[in-house]
């Protein structure tokens, strides 16, 4: 059983919002074309509270209940089965969405039974990389889909050295056309 992952598609990391990614909203018809071959899709939100150390780091960004934490207005929200919240703590980054405070994520996935992640969405360098080296760790084969994820890019290059750690550690970089394409497949007899 597999299950897609989309991290984070919200207003304030698209262009407009409070922290920006760069073509961060060129994921969103990506992902939407994605979400049909899946049978479970899950999102995470960045759901930060308005006082947080994470905020010492970054500008203040998804913060609880505002429209900069909303997803991005054109993201299919109707085939997203279950939301995860993160970074929902004052204390820390919570850039998992493995630490999402509202479920645990990785007991939700097992009790589906899935075994499969195809992981997608925002931002590559952080809350992308975190929440796929933490699917790794808790022994999922892990996909990260390589057009349906951008980079902050802090420093020039973070995007790419982020996607060539998470393939290091066992991680199968995949493009949107490769599951599109095997999802036509016929089932062989
Ligand atoms: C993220 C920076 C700060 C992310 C969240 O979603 O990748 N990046 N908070
Ligand atoms: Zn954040």
């Amino acid at each position: 059983m597999k299950a897609l992952l989309i991290v984070d598609v919200q207003n304030d990391f698209c262009p407009g919002g409070a922290l920006p990614v760069p073509e961060g909203d060129a994921v969103v018809p990506v992902i939407n074309r994605l979400m049909d071959s899946f049978p479970l899709v899950l999102a995470s939100k960045d759901w930060h509270p308005r006082s947080t150390v994470h905020f010492q780091k970054w500008p203040p960004h998804c913060i609880q209940g505002t429209q900069g934490a909303e997803f991005h207005p054109q993201l299919r929200t109707d085939k997203i089965h279950h939301v995860l919240l993160k970074g929902t703590s004052d204390r820390d980054d919570g850039y998992s969405a493995f630490e999402a405070t509202n479920i645990s994520l990785a007991d939700f996935l097992r009790e589906h039974g899935v075994t499969e992640l195809y992981i997608t969405g925002l931002a590559t360098d952080y809350c992308v990389r975190a929440t796929t080296l933490d699917a790794l760790r808790e022994g999922f084969r892990t996909y990260v889909v390589t057009d349906a994820v951008r980079a902050v890019n802090v420093q020039p290059g973070d995007g790419e050295r982020a996607l060539q750690e998470m393939k290091q550690a066992g991680a199968v970089l995949i493009t949107s056309a490769d599951i599109l394409a095997s999802a036509q497949e016929p089932v062989s007899p």
